[in-house]
């Protein structure tokens, strides 16, 4: 297969260069790589489901890394939760992971599927942890990491069954994004975002929402936003599932934690207060 390489540069505007150093540079925060230790799949996601509350009964010294696990393992039911949205993948299809971070989603796509996944990212740190973590596993030769810019991706036209963004899409204008999607999903083809999204019920960005935004240099949107780029872009939904009340645990754990990193507290009031949703939304191509 052909792959064109983008005319542009992958890094176009002073503030894509800005996300990148952050991702290049935010090594301060333990949080991801300790999770990621456990079992040597590494996310930047958040957590889905009930935790066990034993984790924080038993011996103190080993507290800290009974809830570790207890995260890691909402983490990667979240990444489940995601595929199964993809709808039935072969083989021969080939998915693409937007904002593919250090390649924990792309590499359970893999495992689950038995395809050729390609994420992509601007932080060149990003690309070669993930591309690491694929020869590691030996799947180097079927899940591939690319300095690239999901907005321009370069790969071929109707080159992808499936594409996803797991917490990706508040960097970007969705506009752009879903341009950029639609232009590669083939006919029918399947976009799964799982996202947090701003309430526009209650009205604008609450001061909670603003202090994540603050904390990631990040930019979330309305939750009508996401409806209106899909709209404008083929892109039907075929399933919403707002996740919010399944995530505010692994939040209320996650404080309770050695590697918590001061964002849980804005999450748990946004969550609570109504004024931010975490939702899962399928689409397809027509
Ligand atoms: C980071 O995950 C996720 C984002 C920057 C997107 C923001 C998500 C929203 C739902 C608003 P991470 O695993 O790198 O974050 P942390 O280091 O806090 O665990
Ligand atoms: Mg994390």
């Amino acid at each position: 297969m052909t792959t064109t390489v983008p005319a542009t540069p992958v890094l176009r505007t002073a503030f894509q260069r800005s996300v990148a150093a952050y991702w290049n540079d935010n090594q301060q925060d333990p949080v991801n790589l300790r999770l990621g230790d456990v079992d040597g799949l590494y996310h930047h996601h958040y957590g889905l489901g009930d935790y066990d509350p034993s984790v924080l009964e038993g011996p103190q010294e080993t507290r800290d890394q009974r809830i570790i696990e207890e995260l890691h393992r909402l983490e990667t039911a979240q990444a489940d939760v995601l595929l199964d949205h993809l709808g039935a993948i072969a083989p021969t299809d080939r998915l693409m992971d937007a904002g593919s971070g250090r390649g924990g989603t792309s590499i359970m796509a893999n495992q689950r599927f038995g395809c050729q996944v390609d994420g992509v990212t601007i932080s060149e740190y990003q690309v070669g942890f993930a591309n690491e973590q694929a020869k590691r596993r030996q799947v180097a030769d079927q899940v591939r990491f690319h300095f690239r810019n999901m907005l321009d991706t370069g790969f071929d036209t109707g080159s992808r069954r499936a594409i996803w963004t797991n917490e990706t899409t508040m960097y970007v204008d969705l506009f752009e994004l879903y341009a950029e999607f639609s232009r590669l999903l083939e006919h029918g083809g399947r976009y799964v975002c799982i996202t947090g999204c701003y309430n526009d019920v209650t009205g604008g960005r609450s001061k909670a929402v603003s202090r994540i935004d603050e904390h990631y240099t990040c930019n979330i949107h309305p939750r009508s936003e996401y409806f209106k780029a899909l709209t404008a872009n083929n892109l039907v939904p075929i399933n919403v599932v707002d996740l919010t009340a399944q995530t505010i645990p692994y939040w209320e754990l996650r404080a309770k934690c050695s590697v918590a990193t001061g964002i849980e507290d804005p999450f748990l009031t946004a969550y609570r207060e109504g004024s931010f949703h975490y939702l899962l939304i399928a689409a397809d191509r027509i």
